[in-house]
């Protein structure tokens, strides 16, 4: 673990679970509660708006029952106390990255506490219910969405990840099924532009054959550990 410089880390679902938070694709996961395309696509809010909005709520409101865990806290003294680059992109739309500590986070994905207004198109913090369609703070209309990525739509700050994974010496998959795409193929790329890939999920991921090295067990024990290494190499 020697010469590292510049780490990007990606995290998925998995790194919450043990916080209590469902993840999408397992058994009892959210896409067996509810039908990704009613949920997750544009053409679902479109159809029934009140239904997603509903769907966004609920999540939104479990965020105040579950506390960040050992990987969260991990990668936040890892932000604190690696000397090289860090960049943490996240698909999750959960805030247990910030409340563990990590100051600098990517959300990829969008966040459950940020609401995007389809009239003004300006962003607001957000973490109040959106089913009873409130005024958004800037425009007042009542036009307000999650702002969280749908499938068919363009995950954020993709020109500033792909550059990091160009310059990353090492990249590390946490808790994520490698079934989504762009992030899915995030490996590949910093694989091809030479850096060191490591894998940390409870099960191999679909993509696991891309990584140079998997540990397969649950983030709250395979995170901390790593972070112990990287640290103290
Ligand atoms: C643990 C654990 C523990 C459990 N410890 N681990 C055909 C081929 C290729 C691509 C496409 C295709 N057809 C369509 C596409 C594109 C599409 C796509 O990927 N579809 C696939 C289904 C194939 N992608 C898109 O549409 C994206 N946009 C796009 O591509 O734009 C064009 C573009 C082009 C070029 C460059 C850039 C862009 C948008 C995708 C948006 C995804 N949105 C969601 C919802 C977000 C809002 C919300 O939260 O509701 O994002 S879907 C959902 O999946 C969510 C997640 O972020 C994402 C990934 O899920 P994740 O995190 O991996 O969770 P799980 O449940 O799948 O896995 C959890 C893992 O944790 C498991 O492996 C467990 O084992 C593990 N685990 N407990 C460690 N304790």
């Amino acid at each position: 673990m020697t010469d590292i410089s510049s780490i990007v880390i990606l995290t998925g679902a998995g790194i919450s679970a043990e916080s209590g938070i469902d993840t999408f694709r397992s058994a009892g996961g959210l896409w067996e509660q509810h039908k990704v395309e009613d949920v997750a696509t544009p053409e679902g809010f479109a159809r029934d708006p009140d239904l997603v909005l509903g769907f966004y709520d609920m999540r939104r409101e479990a965020l105040a029952k579950v506390r960040p865990n050992a990987a969260h806290t991990a990668l936040a003294r890892l932000e604190r106390e690696f000397a090289g680059e860090l960049l943490l992109v996240t698909q999750n739309v959960d805030d247990l990255h910030e409340r563990g500590g990590s100051d600098q986070v990517l959300h990829m994905h969008g966040e459950l506490k940020s609401a995007l207004c389809l009239s003004c198109e300006v962003r607001s913090r957000w973490d109040a219910p959106m089913a009873c369609r409130p005024p958004c703070p800037v425009c007042q209309a009542s036009s307000l969405r999650p702002d969280v990525v749908w499938f068919g739509e363009m995950p954020y700050q993709m020109e500033r990840i792909y550059a990091a994974l160009q310059r990353a010496d090492l990249f590390v998959s946490i808790g994520t099924s490698g079934a989504v795409y762009p992030a899915a193929g995030f490996v590949q790329e910093a694989r091809t532009a030479g850096a060191q890939t490591l894998e940390l999920n409870l099960e191999p991921s679909e993509g696991t054959a891309h990584f140079h090295e998997a540990r397969h067990g649950p983030a709250g024990a395979l995170v901390p550990q790593w972070v112990e290494e990287v640290l103290s190499a």
